[in-house]
């Protein structure tokens, strides 16, 4: 029997963060607890980039972009889908979490989904720091485990 599991560690990985700038009062906290979660896993901080998008719908096209470089291990992308905030919150959270999955399917390089979708800014503060832990933090090991997984399974044919 063949095991395989990723683990949680960075040492040596170059990650690409993309944040969405909506609604910055969330996704800069998710954005700094990304970073916490890397290098506190011995990403070394050199080796992460950030990319600003302008809300959730782009993130896909930007983390596409990154992942396809071939230039990082992991794409991380962050967002803060509020319902409150908008009619077309099903668009937005839908396209945003289809496009990123695919991102992911076609470069075969990990996207973490660190993209809050709540109810309302209360809820999602507390997403992003506040009581319910930090969805930015969440992500970057799921980004670290996952590049890791990646690293050991059996290579894709050409
Ligand atoms: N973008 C977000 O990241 N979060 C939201 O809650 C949001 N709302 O409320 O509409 C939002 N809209 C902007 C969207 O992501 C695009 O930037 C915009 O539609 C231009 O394409």
């Amino acid at each position: 029997m063949t095991t395989y599991a990723g683990q949680v560690r960075g040492d040596g990985l170059r990650v690409a963060i993309v944040c969405a700038r909506f609604n910055d009062l969330i996704t800069e906290r998710l954005l700094a607890g990304a970073r916490d979660g890397l290098q506190r896993h011995g990403v070394d901080g050199s080796s992460i980039t950030v990319a600003w998008a302008p809300g959730a719908f782009e993130l896909p096209l930007v983390a596409q972009r990154l992942a396809a470089s071939g230039e990082f291990d992991a794409v991380i992308a962050l967002g803060a889908v509020i319902r409150g905030a908008t009619g077309h919150y099903e668009h937005v959270a839908g396209e945003c979490a289809g496009g990123l999955q695919r991102a992911a399917l076609d470069t075969g390089v990990p996207v973490a989904f660190g993209v809050l979708t709540t109810d309302s800014v209360e809820q999602a503060l507390e997403r992003a720091g506040c009581k319910a832990g930090n969805k930015g933090y969440e992500a970057a090991e799921t980004a670290l485990e996952m590049a890791d997984l990646l690293r050991q399974l059996p290579k894709r044919r050409p």
